[in-house]
């Protein structure tokens, strides 16, 4: 190919339409610090994502941080290998210890056969990850989260807009995280949100997020700083636009992928939920090299030479990273280690042409027939 086609392509408005919406800027010379486009912009993803309370950050690793560090949690945490270096991190981060739960083979979220016989007296949370959009066996964890008497906080960072039941996903769990980064399926630049039940949770959040403060003359918590922007809540307001016309044409894309790769002997295509609105955020395929014919590595290095950069997400997982030398055993987790050396996210964004669509599939299934 002429050109080369990403893993994804951040969504943007036209430029006008930005460039009027933080035109006032100039006026207000109000950059940050929950000025007005961070209050209009929180009220208006509390409608969209049909949640009672919000609060935005800086991104969605800060949303998950802080969240941890707001529920003052000890001990065990338990969550998914299977993720963006975050969603560990974030655990690491709050002096936590995570306790890596196995996956589902098909949706590649918590097994939750397993997740009740990680629980231990150390347990103070579970951590699961809505990967891919694909939304977690919430009946079962909100079960087990009750009987222990858990706290549950979904990494809700593929999810946004999602709905599960007619409900918005962030309305699930006691606290779920988003991520508006610049390449996922909604955007502010950078930027994320966390979602929760309890109120008072979310005045700790505010706290943790601007250093404490209250007023001019009071600080009554020892926070950190991670705000939202103006310019950053400016492009979210923008976006939020366009949203679903976006999550549409990502909609079309998907539907293009699976009908050239569907019934596909060695391919596994990623599962449709019953009772989930998809967002269609990425396009995952598991290549068994048996039955496909070719290894995953063979279609990431064919697709490449043609300037087609899909992506090994998530490769390698987090509980093998070398930040932690060893610590965590990965053979406890085998579906997630078989998934994660076999799985490629193919380019998925609202206007990759479907034509370009074609192209990928002809050279995957010509990497098969070798
Ligand atoms: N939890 C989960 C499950 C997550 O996946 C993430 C983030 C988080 C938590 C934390 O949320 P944030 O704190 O990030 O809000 C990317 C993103 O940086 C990251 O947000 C995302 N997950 C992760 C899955 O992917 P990289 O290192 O793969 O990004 P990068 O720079 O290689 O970009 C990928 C492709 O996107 C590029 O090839 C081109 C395109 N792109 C990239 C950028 C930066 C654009 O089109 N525009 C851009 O501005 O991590």
């Amino acid at each position: 190919m002429d050109r080369e086609i990403l893993v994804t392509r951040s969504s943007m408005p036209d430029l006008d339409e930005y460039v009027n919406e933080i035109r006032t800027l100039w006026d207000t010379h109000r950059l940050t610090n929950m000025g007005p486009k961070h209050r209009e912009f929180q009220d208006k993803l509390r409608d969209y994502l049909e949640v009672e309370n919000i609060e935005l950050f800086t991104n969605g690793h800060m949303a998950i941080e802080l969240t941890l560090q707001a529920l003052n949690l000890q001990g065990e945490v338990i969550t998914t290998p299977f993720t963006f270096a975050s969603t560990t991190h974030a655990i690491i981060r709050n002096c936590l210890r995570p306790v890596f739960c196995d996956i589902d083979p098909f949706n590649y979220t918590l097994d939750v056969e397993q997740l009740e016989s990680l629980v231990t007296d150390k347990t103070c949370a579970i951590l699961p990850v809505h990967v891919y959009g694909n939304v977690c066996n919430i009946e079962e964890i909100e079960r087990i989260a009750k009987k222990h008497e858990l706290k549950v906080i979904y990494d809700a960072c593929h999810a946004f807009g999602e709905t599960y039941n007619n409900r918005g996903i962030g309305q699930y769990g006691d606290v779920s995280c988003f991520s508006f980064h610049a390449t996922k399926v909604f955007n502010s630049i950078e930027g994320g949100a966390a979602t929760y039940r309890d109120k008072h949770i979310g005045e700790i959040l505010y706290d943790l997020k601007n250093f404490g403060i209250h007023g001019k003359e009071e600080v009554s918590a020892v926070g950190a700083n991670a705000k939202m922007n103006e310019f950053c809540a400016a492009m979210g307001l923008c976006n939020l636009r366009h949203i679903d016309e976006e999550i549409a044409k990502r909609k079309k894309v998907a539907d293009r992928y699976r009908e050239h790769l569907e019934g596909v002997d060695g391919l596994q295509l990623n599962v449709t939920q019953s009772g989930v609105k998809s967002n269609y955020a990425y396009y995952p395929v598991v290549f068994e090299e048996k039955e496909f014919g070719a290894t995953r590595e063979e279609v990431f290095d064919r697709l490449a030479e043609e300037g087609i950069l899909a992506r090994k997400y998530f490769y390698p997982l987090t509980n093998a990273f070398s930040a932690f030398h060893g610590e965590f055993d990965v053979t406890k987790t085998p579906v997630a280690l078989h998934i994660s050396k076999r799985v490629l996210t193919l380019p998925l964004y609202s206007d990759l042409a479907l034509e370009d669509v074609d192209r990928i599939c002809e050279l995957i299934l010509e990497c098969g027939t070798r």
